[in-house]
């Protein structure tokens, strides 16, 4: 059990206005931020960043959708970082998601949920190098 995480933003959040919304949750939770950047993914970065999901049938329209607006990523530190935050953020489809879930206060659809949160330890390490170095963690 790590006691860290990693999460974005993702487009459909930052262009409605809802990133200070979401990190006040995120927050307001518990967790503290280690590293945080607002940026936009290349349609490469994506492709790069959701490897795993390839062979997966939404894996182009999700690749699109999260290169077409600007995300926020960060890493995020609590104790059992990756389940907590998993539990804060929801299920991956927001009519499924616990109300007061972010996904359920923020998603608009099952590809457009508001936030990302890693699945596992190891690839909370993985998406965290993706975005930063080690010396941009406060
Ligand atoms: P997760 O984000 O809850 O871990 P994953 O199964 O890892 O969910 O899927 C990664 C991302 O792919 C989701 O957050 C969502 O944006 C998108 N996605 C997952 N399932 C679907 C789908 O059935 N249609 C479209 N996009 C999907
Ligand atoms: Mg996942």
């Amino acid at each position: 059990m790590s006691n860290r995480t990693f999460t974005m933003i993702k487009p459909d959040a930052t262009a409605a206005g809802n990133t200070g919304k979401i990190i006040d949750k995120i927050i307001e939770a518990g967790f503290s931020i280690k590293a945080m950047k607002w940026t936009k993914l290349s349609l490469a970065d994506a492709q790069k960043f959701y490897e795993v999901h390839a062979e997966r049938p939404f894996y182009g329209e999700l690749c699109e959708y999260m290169s077409s607006a600007p995300i926020v990523a960060a890493i995020l530190e609590k104790d059992n970082a990756v389940e907590s935050f998993r539990k804060l953020i929801g299920a991956t489809d927001p009519t499924k998601a616990e109300p007061g879930t972010i996904r359920a206060m923020f998603a608009t659809s099952i590809a457009a949920n508001a936030v990302h949160g890693s699945d596992s330890d190891e690839n909370a390490a993985i998406e965290g190098s993706f975005f930063f170095a080690g010396r941009e963690l406060a």
